[in-house]
């Protein structure tokens, strides 16, 4: 089976054009590849709790998840959003099934921080991948929410991306992390490139050299935790111009890989 698990995250996620969620079908009807979608929703939660005037911290980038965040974190990832994208995967003629890390244990998980001082977050040390394998097997495109449960039923808010790469390396798949740019840019004796591959060591660099900023830290980071995870290859791809991740797996050149 060869899997690519989409990682979208809540920003890049209002800006997606019908023309993504086509091409994720016609990966799956012309199986090119068994498309996963992995989504987060970090903008859409917090301006829930802000509604509610509780607003959360972060820690190293991880919210701070109460009880009551975390029923926030549930009723917009694995309600509003996972639907929105099922929705969206419908209307371009494919078949969804939009499902929480809840769902049958498929994200059994252990608290990230055994001091407790994130709360109720997650870390996947487990997918129970044979529900995926039943979506996958029977023409259907798994949409899954980064909420899990641990052996107590109790549930964890878990970062987007790790969720991703925790299904990637379960499902032995490539891990794309879809982005609203066309890769890590750089302009080099006046011109702007893209870089096709970074190592670890050049991202680490560039990051120190502030080549690499804003968003697309934590995009490198999470390709990077990705290997580390045991994903076979992560790769950053421009969701807006989707003809790039079929260029990728068809061997072209198209958005910047990340390797070891
Ligand atoms: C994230 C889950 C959502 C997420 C959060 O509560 O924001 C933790 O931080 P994006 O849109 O992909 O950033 N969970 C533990 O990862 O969303």
């Amino acid at each position: 089976m060869n899997v690519l698990v989409l990682k979208i995250g809540g920003s890049v996620l209002a800006k997606l054009p019908d023309s993504f969620y086509k091409m994720v079908v016609e990966l799956k009807h012309s199986r090119i590849c068994e498309p996963v979608i992995v989504h987060g929703g970090g903008p859409d939660i917090n301006r829930i709790l802000r509604e509610l005037e509780a607003e959360s911290t972060f820690v190293d980038g991880l919210r701070v998840t109460t009880n009551e965040v975390l029923d926030v974190a549930e009723m917009v990832m694995s309600g509003s959003v996972n639907k929105k994208i099922v929705t969206n995967l419908q209307k371009a003629e494919g078949s969804a099934i939009g499902l929480s890390g809840v769902d049958g244990s498929l994200l059994q998980v252990a608290p990230l921080d055994p001091t407790g001082a994130l709360g109720f977050v997650g870390e996947v040390i487990h997918v129970n991948e044979k529900w995926l394998d039943l979506i996958i097997q029977n023409a259907g495109i798994p949409v899954i929410s980064p909420i899990g449960i641990d052996a107590s039923g109790q549930r964890y808010n878990i970062n987007g991306d790790m969720a991703a790469a925790a299904v990637a390396q379960s499902l032995k798949g490539k891990l794309a992390l879809i982005s609203d740019i066309p890769g890590v840019m750089e302009t080099i004796e006046g011109k702007q490139v893209v870089h096709k591959e970074l190592t670890e060591k050049q991202v680490k660099e560039k990051i120190a050299s502030g080549v690499i900023h804003g968003g697309m830290i934590p995009k490198v980071n999470s390709a990077l935790k990705g290997l580390s995870k045991g994903v076979k290859e992560s790769v950053i791809l421009n969701g807006l111009t989707p003809n790039d991740v079929k260029d990728y797996l068809e061997g072209k050149e198209a958005g910047t890989k990340v390797i070891q």
